[in-house]
């Protein structure tokens, strides 16, 4: 038995350090690096399950549609025929339609570098292919962060363990960033108290010290709440503010329209649990605000996580060593892109498609339409939102469909050519987190399986097939890894790519600031309580809160309208986090997991259920203008009256009548960042 080393590819925040072993070259077992400071040997269930992902249902070769569009049948053909087969469908295209017919998919199935973004931006670059926004997970409240603190960076986590209050804002920790939930236990250990504020019970809610639910979307309002009782009872640092603050005043009448009272209609609070949040916020320092990624899947996502890390710079707590917030901490990670992604070889300007409007791009985009969609790296029949539509599609006879994967998803079963792809055990890559500050690398522990290539060799082989003879596309792994961190920044840590290859993984030492807040790359160079860019991206300057639709009044038993027209016939607001058995759909196709998962389920109140003469175990169908999806009620007190929630993403054949969660799921974009809404849904519920 050999041990080897790797590093967990998937998208999740922790990127863990793996321990591997190896038994007659097959891997018998995926464990956590006990030396990694950050992982300390422990890993989730999903990815201690990987000798099953990586050893069953695998595509091994590449294959060629045999029967009719998405009807399952592939033929074997060989790795020449299908790059020939590519490269002369493109040729054709390019001279019918030109190159912008060609359109990409890619998101976060490895986040490595290399196979993420490099090879695959260098070939669609020479194309001239349709660019993709790729703005499906974060955009909008990196933006929101961003328009307070000008880049994507926030506490060390694990400075966390100082904290005396922790609150995970919109964000499942326990199930979604494990370490961070481990992290916040030491700290309740040394004193600190957990809080969650989520739209339902979920386990992050269930093991924190106290719970706000509260009403999708409503966040924004309850951050003026609490900047209302804060500026109320004089408990703001005044000397902070003066010094690193712009805007501050217009803020204060912004927060002055937000009264206890006011707010509690909104969010489904009581006046009083928010006095006590406002003041125990205020007065426990240092406090820690985990920013998730779940309030910000909204309309209003952006400008509610703007207004929500405003919070810290009220209090002063940035000053306190593990006090402040973090949304995302990419920031301490700068890239070579030019070097990754080489923009100069693209010689005109193209259109863009955002990813999340996939479904619009394929059925209604022309002059010309998409008549090729290569997708890597992402499954969008089950991810993107507006289901029906991405499926109607990908059904198109016309369109030529390239699918690159490990294993036959939902959309890959609509493909012409599938491509097999490597496992991130399978080949090399360069690991930055979005959380820690470790940077990694990890070497193949096994040998390809069948006949699977990594992204970065089949960009090489279509490049070559399209007559491309640019250097860039013979790059190795190595050689792209050493120019990614070709940067006087990593320079001056004495950060090299040889260091990081013998050491495998290199924590980057961050400051215990994590900014200077006078020189801070926002409108103003301060910490923007108002803000020029913002209303560049078409938002207040100040920021206020938007309701996102209709809303459940819990005073008053009644619905009140926001100021977004939505169909009063869906008076319910449907919301689908991720599986915790699950990462998005990868795993889906797990047997193991799927019997943990048991089966898809709708969580629904009592009240509404009781309405709708609905019993815990019935059968219902949700629906919406979009869709509708079959699925068992359970009656649970663990969500307001007037939200659903159901934990997605199966793959379609699990649910009964083959519809997933985004069948229901708009795909409108949020308020900034081109962002996804999935949160945003509006439907109703019948029984069967
Ligand atoms: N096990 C597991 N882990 C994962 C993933 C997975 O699929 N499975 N996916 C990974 C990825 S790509 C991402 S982006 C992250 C996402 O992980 P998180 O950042 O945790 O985000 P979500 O799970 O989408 O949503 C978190 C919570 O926000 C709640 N929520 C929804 N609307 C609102 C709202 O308006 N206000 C508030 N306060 N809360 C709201 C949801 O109910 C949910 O419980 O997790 C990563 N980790
Ligand atoms: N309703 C609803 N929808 C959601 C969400 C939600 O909370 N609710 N979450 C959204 C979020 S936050 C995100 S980030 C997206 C995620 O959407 P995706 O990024 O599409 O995530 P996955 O479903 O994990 O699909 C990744 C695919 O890439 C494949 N893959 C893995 N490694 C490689 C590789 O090296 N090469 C190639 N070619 N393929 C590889 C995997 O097998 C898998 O099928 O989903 C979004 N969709
Ligand atoms: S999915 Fe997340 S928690 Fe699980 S091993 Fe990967 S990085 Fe760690
Ligand atoms: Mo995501």
């Amino acid at each position: 038995m050999e041990i080897k080393y790797s590093v967990c590819p998937h998208d999740c925040p922790d990127t863990c350090a793996l321990k591997v072993e190896v038994e007659d070259g097959k891997i018998v077992k995926v464990a956590g690096d006990p030396s990694h400071t950050v992982t300390k040997g422990v890993i989730c269930e999903k990815v201690r399950a990987y000798p099953e992902r990586i050893y069953g249902n695998r595509i091994l070769q590449p294959m060629r549609r045999a029967g009719k569009k998405g009807g399952g049948k592939f033929e074997i053909i060989s790795w020449n025929d299908a790059v020939d087969e590519i490269a002369k469908h493109w040729k054709e295209l390019i001279s019918k339609y030109g190159s912008e017919s060609i359109l990409p998919y890619s998101y976060g199935g490895t986040e490595g570098i290399i196979n993420k973004a490099s090879m695959d931006r260098r070939l669609f670059n020479k194309i001239g292919a349709a660019a993709l926004d790729r703005t499906i997970c974060s955009a909008a409240g990196s933006l929101g962060y961003q328009l307070a603190y000008g880049e994507s960076k926030g506490v060390n986590p694990l400075d966390s363990v100082n904290a005396k209050l922790i609150i995970f804002w919109g964000i499942n920790a326990l199930e979604t960033n494990m370490h961070q939930a481990l992290l916040a236990e030491a700290a309740r250990k040394n004193g600190a108290k957990i809080i969650a504020i989520d739209v339902h019970r979920n386990k992050t809610a269930k093991w924190a010290d106290d719970f706000y639910m509260i009403l999708p979307g409503s966040d924004g309002a309850l951050a003026l709440g609490i900047a209302h009782i804060i500026l109320r009872d004089d408990l703001e640092d005044k000397v902070f503010l003066e010094k690193y603050s712009f805007g501050f005043d217009e803020f204060c009448k912004k927060a002055e329209e937000y009264p206890p009272d006011k707010v509690a209609g909104i969010t489904g609070l009581s006046k009083e649990r928010i006095e006590y949040l406002a003041k125990l916020y205020a007065e426990t320092k240092p406090s820690f605000l985990r920013i998730g990624n779940g309030l910000q899947h909204h309309k209003n996502g952006g400008i509610n996580t703007w207004l929500i890390s405003l919070l810290p710079a009220l209090t002063g707590v940035w000053q306190d060593k593990g006090g402040g917030a973090l949304k995302s901490n990419s920031g301490y990670f700068p890239l070579n892109e030019q070097a990754l992604k080489r923009p100069d070889l693209l010689k005109k300007t193209v259109r863009t498609v955002n990813m999340v409007q996939l479904g619009k791009a394929l059925c209604e985009l022309k002059n010309p339409p998409i008549m090729s969609l290569y997708v890597y790296n992402s499954n969008p029949a089950v991810v993107a939102p507006n289901q029906n539509l991405v499926i109607k599609g990908l059904a198109r006879e016309d369109l030529f469909t390239v699918v690159h994967e490990q294993t036959v998803t939902d959309t890959a079963k609509w493909a012409d050519i599938i491509l097999p792809a490597t496992t991130s055990f399978e080949h090399s890559d360069l690991y930055v987190s979005y959380w820690h500050t470790f940077i990694q690398w990890a070497d193949p522990v096994i040998p390809p399986l069948g006949e699977a290539k990594p992204n970065i060799e089949v960009f090489k082989l279509i490049a070559d097939a399209l007559g491309f003879n640019d250097e860039c596309f013979l790059e190795t792994e190595e050689n792209i890894a050493y120019q990614a961190i070709d940067l006087p920044y990593w320079k001056e840590k004495g950060i090299t790519f040889e260091k990081l290859k013998k050491e495998r993984f290199i924590k980057i030492e961050t400051e215990d600031y994590p900014f200077k807040f006078d020189k801070l790359n926002t409108s103003s160079g301060k910490i923007d309580f108002k803000s020029k860019k913002a209303a560049a991206c078409g938002i207040s300057e100040v920021p206020q809160y938007n309701p996102i639709n209709y809303y459940y009044d819990i005073q008053k038993s009644v619905f009140n309208k926001g100021n977004t027209a939505s169909n009063p016939n869906y008076p319910l607001t449907f919301v689908s986090p991720p599986n915790h058995f699950f990462l998005n759909s990868s795993f889906a196709g797990v047997s193991s997991l799927k019997e943990k998962a048991v089966e898809p389920f709708l969580e629904i109140n009592p009240h509404d259920a009781e309405v709708r003469g609905i019993k815990d175990g019935d059968l219902v169908k949700v629906e919406n203008e979009r869709g509708g999806l079959s699925i068992k009620a359970k009656v649970l007190n663990s969500v307001l009256p007037g939200v659903v929630v159901s934990a997605g993403l199966w793959w379609k054949d699990d649910y009964v009548n083959g519809s997933g969660v985004n069948a229901l799921t708009p795909d409108d974009l949020s308020d900034i960042g081109g962002g996804a809404t999935f949160f945003s849904s509006q439907v109703e519920v019948k029984k069967i």
